[in-house]
């Protein structure tokens, strides 16, 4: 299939979305936490960014246990965000400005307080309501020990993937207590998330990024990971495979989009999941992971490239999300690199450097082929901001014994105005916004040509001058990366230690820094050319 029978109906292809952490995007009615008016009333803002959609991370009624991924009624919008009427209302206006929607659907686990989990507490041990989860007896003489060993799925985490109840029945909850695992071989969970797609698809959004995508699937016997490690119990297994494709049926129906959250390190793996007839998208965590390196973001890009050729999908371009360290602190480490395992208090960062590298970076993912992952504040070059230990809410910080940093330091609500209360949030923040927050106001970074803000600005408004066309690597001194795509335009990165001469062009579109008096391109610079 060529792209021109994909530009019309295949936005996602090319897109670029924009994540909306609507508790701290933006607070309409001033008591502390983002809410859907917020967020209706800073639409023009992305209009004017230019972005093709908002992902929303889940809005759902949740006593909010792990940031809303606790999920209590998938067909209502917490209290706290507003309600159903408004986020319809909020789809149908973001729309009208050429907007779509994508929501996060979160189909491996629900809140503890889900009816099904309630009814399946209140049913007691053998009843079928326990069959939708996995409950089993402990081991051990008196049923003391968890059925098995299973690790938790947040890293770092020392807590087991086990609760027991009073009942003497243990319960499989692959993240917090509060989010207990549905049983996928049963049929009515099936159904149900067939129905909460429809759901969704009717009320008008255009697509779906799927929670944990590759842990819905569970070795029904349940082994211990160190008896049965291949397949992985848990991890990346055949049955997800159909799972998927029922879902595709349903949002073929609706011209819908998939965006997947898979992390698998193996690329063949992975690809399986965006054959033609399964997801349509899936997360680059890779690229994501990958250290500020000239040779590794190549590898990097080539490999993502390769692995989604043969299935004829596009990649996705992240650097960061709610759930990892900010771009422009990462960058500015001695280790550039994203790894749960290695998150910790007080690693060093020279704010700077990471800031202009992330400048760089972001002309570098707006230029490659397939779309964008914007999370919000990246486009104000937001650091990961300290949070106090006491005001820490992550529940990652928690189950770590407090070593895990947690994820609350890429959460802190926006910073809008600089001369308003609190950054011009709303109300005085759910997290503490560090005291240089003003300084990243997006009203200060619009009126400045050279900020961050600006720079994203222009990159996305001059990013369609890239076509869609495929990428060549073009000759360039070690430590650079250049790449021209189909249309003429022209990539050139800097991570060499010294500046780089420009390839014949014959006119600059935009530049992350200034290039030097002699016009060479600086280190940790990037530069769009037209050639
Ligand atoms: O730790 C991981 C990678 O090695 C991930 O697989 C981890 O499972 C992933 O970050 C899951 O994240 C998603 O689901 C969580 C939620 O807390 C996160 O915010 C969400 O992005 C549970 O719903």
């Amino acid at each position: 299939m060529g792209p021109s029978r994909h530009a019309r109906k295949e936005w996602w292809r090319s897109a670029v979305i924009y994540q909306v952490y609507v508790r701290s995007f933006a607070d309409g009615d001033g008591d502390g936490t983002g809410d859907l008016a917020g967020v209706r009333t800073r639409l023009p803002y992305l209009a004017e960014l230019g972005v093709d959609a908002l992902w929303f991370n889940p809005w759902y009624l949740s006593p909010m246990k792990d940031g809303g991924y606790d999920v209590a009624d998938y067909r209502a919008v917490d209290p706290a965000f507003g309600t159903l009427a408004e986020a319809e209302k909020l789809i149908a206006e973001a729309r009208e400005l050429g907007i779509r929607t994508i929501v996060d659907i979160v189909p491996n686990h629900v809140s503890d307080q889900h009816p099904w989990f309630r009814a399946a507490l209140a049913a007691g041990p053998g009843s079928p309501e326990r069959e939708l989860f996995h409950f089993r007896r402990g081991r051990g003489e008196h049923g003391e020990l968890p059925p098995n060993d299973w690790p938790s799925q947040f890293v770092g985490s020392t807590e087991p993937v086990w609760k027991r109840l009073p009942d003497g029945d243990w319960y499989l909850h692959l993240f917090t207590p509060e989010q207990p695992d549905l049983n996928w071989a049963h049929p009515a969970v099936r159904q149900e998330h067939q129905d909460i797609l429809r759901f969704w698809f009717e009320l008008g959004v255009a697509g779906v990024r799927i929670d944990s995508a590759a842990l819905l699937a569970k070795d029904p016997s349940l082994p211990d990971l160190a008896d049965a490690p291949h397949p992985h119990p848990f991890i990346d297994r055949d049955e997800l495979h159909d799972i998927y494709r029922s879902w595709r049926a349903v949002a073929d129906e609706y011209d819908g989009m998939f965006v997947g959250e898979v992390w698998l390190p193996d690329a063949e793996r992975f690809a399986r999941y965006l054959r033609p007839d399964e997801l349509h998208t899936a997360f680059n965590f890779s690229f994501l992971s990958c250290p500020w390196d000239a040779g590794r973001l190549r590898t990097a890009i080539d490999t993502t490239l390769a692995e989604h050729a043969p299935v004829g999908a596009p990649a996705t371009w992240v650097l960061c999300n709610h759930d990892v360290t900010r771009t422009v602190t990462r960058y500015g480490r001695a280790d550039t690199g994203f790894d749960f395992a290695k998150k910790a208090f007080g690693t060093p960062t020279d704010l700077a450097l990471g800031t202009r590298r992330a400048r760089a970076a972001a002309l570098l993912s707006l230029a490659l082929p397939g779309s964008v992952y914007l999370y919000q504040g990246e486009e104000l070059g937001l650091p990961e901001a300290d949070i106090p230990r006491d005001r820490v809410e992550d529940p990652m910080y928690f189950r770590s014994g407090g070593t895990d940093p947690g994820r609350d330091g890429c959460r802190v609500p926006l910073p809008w105005a600089a001369e308003a209360p609190y950054a011009g949030f709303g109300g005085e923040p759910w997290l503490p916004q560090p005291a240089d927050w003003p300084e990243y106001a997006a009203d200060r970074q619009a009126a400045d040509p050279a900020s961050m803000l600006s720079l994203y600005r222009a990159a996305i408004g001059l990013r369609p001058a890239f076509g869609d066309g495929p990428l060549t690597w073009l000759p360039a001194p070690e430590g650079v990366l250049a790449f021209a795509r189909a249309e003429g335009v022209l990539c050139v990165v800097n991570l060499a230690d010294e500046s780089a001469g420009l390839p014949p062009h014959t006119e600059l579109l935009l530049t992350s820094g200034p290039l030097d008096e002699d016009g060479r391109l600086p280190t940790d610079t990037a530069v769009w050319l037209r050639g």
